[in-house]
């Protein structure tokens, strides 16, 4: 009776291969892909591709720390698992022993999880200080969400609230960016800086994500958020609001070009030279252009955004 138990365990067990070399494959599928930096990649699996530091070290934290522990642990269950079914059914182990503590392997299994998390704890509150200690910062931006757009603000630029809609599938089309995540008017920010960006919200919830720099809080109306990224290579870099917000809100698309420090000013210059035809003039679906942090503006809700309305009309 034990033989036939053991040559059932022995099936189990020779499956174990094929389940590793599905993990392996599923593991090797991104490389797949020629992902690019700073924007989601078709089919693929897994992280997107950093953009800086503060992502370099929750990505280790993902993939080094957390992703092998939770395969390690879910394989050794399963293990279990496999072999109590095998070994200790009806039919291979008739008459079960009747003890009912075991105090080493007690103490063992108590242990070892204290062990596991005092691990993932040594390297997850230094990730949590490294987000939440800010350095000091070479830009600060303000963003708002809105329903359904983000509006941006350099007050040490004296760059007043700008509107930033989702570009039109057309546009997107015709200037070869991906509709759903290039916008009408980008946050630009210089290489190499510490940007920080204080994110509030104008009516509802929102949340402001950029996956390859790691960064995400949500737009809570009467509240700021802080997050900061550093990017380290010049580009696009795409990013959603990931908190329901209503009808349209998977057309209010986030838009980070990252730019030499020349160029940077070289833009800053020409925002300022134009003093305030979009901010003012393109606001009026957020009659909330001043400050949403003191006020909570209930009130706003307005039928708005004129653009993306038209945009989610179309998709
Ligand atoms: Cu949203």
């Amino acid at each position: 009776m034990a033989t036939r138990g053991f040559r059932a365990q022995g099936r189990a067990l020779y499956q174990l291969p094929i389940l590793a070399t599905l993990i392996a494959a599923a593991a090797a599928v991104p490389a797949a892909f020629a992902e690019t930096l700073g924007r989601p990649t078709d089919k693929a699996i897994g992280l997107q591709p950093s953009g800086d530091e503060l992502r370099d070290t929750a990505a280790f934290f993902h993939n080094v720390i957390l992703l092998p522990t939770i395969v390690a642990i879910s394989l050794f269950v399963l293990g279990l698992l496999i072999w109590i079914i095998v070994r200790y059914n009806k039919k291979s182990n008739p008459i079960p022993a009747k003890f009912a503590h075991n105090t080493p392997l007690e103490v063992v299994w108590t242990i070892v999880p204290v062990l596991i998390l005092t691990v993932i704890a040594a390297f997850s509150f230094p990730l949590l200080y490294k987000y939440h200690d800010i350095p000091k910062a070479d830009l600060t931006i303000k963003a708002t969400g809105n329903q359904w757009f983000w509006s941006y603000e350099y007050p040490d630029q004296k760059i007043a609230e700008y509107t930033s809609n989702i570009l039109p599938e057309a546009d997107a089309d015709k200037a070869g960016v991906p509709y759903k995540l290039a916008t009408t008017a980008p946050i630009v920010v210089p290489v190499g800086k510490v940007t920080k960006v204080l994110v509030t919200g104008a009516d509802v919830l929102h949340a402001f994500f950029i996956p390859a720099f790691g960064v995400q809080t949500t737009a809570i109306p009467g509240k700021v958020n802080e997050v900061w990224f550093k990017p380290r290579t010049l580009g696009t870099y795409y990013g959603e609001c990931n908190e329901l917000c209503g009808v349209n809100h998977a057309f209010m698309p986030i838009e980070v070009k990252v730019v030499s420090q020349a160029d940077f000013n070289a833009w800053v210059a020409s925002k300022a030279a134009k003093p305030s035809p979009t901010p003012v003039a393109a606001a009026p679906a957020s009659p909330s252009a001043t400050p949403a942090l003191a006020a909570p503006t209930q009130a706003t809700p307005v039928p708005s955004a004129t653009a993306p309305a038209a945009a989610a009309t179309k998709a």
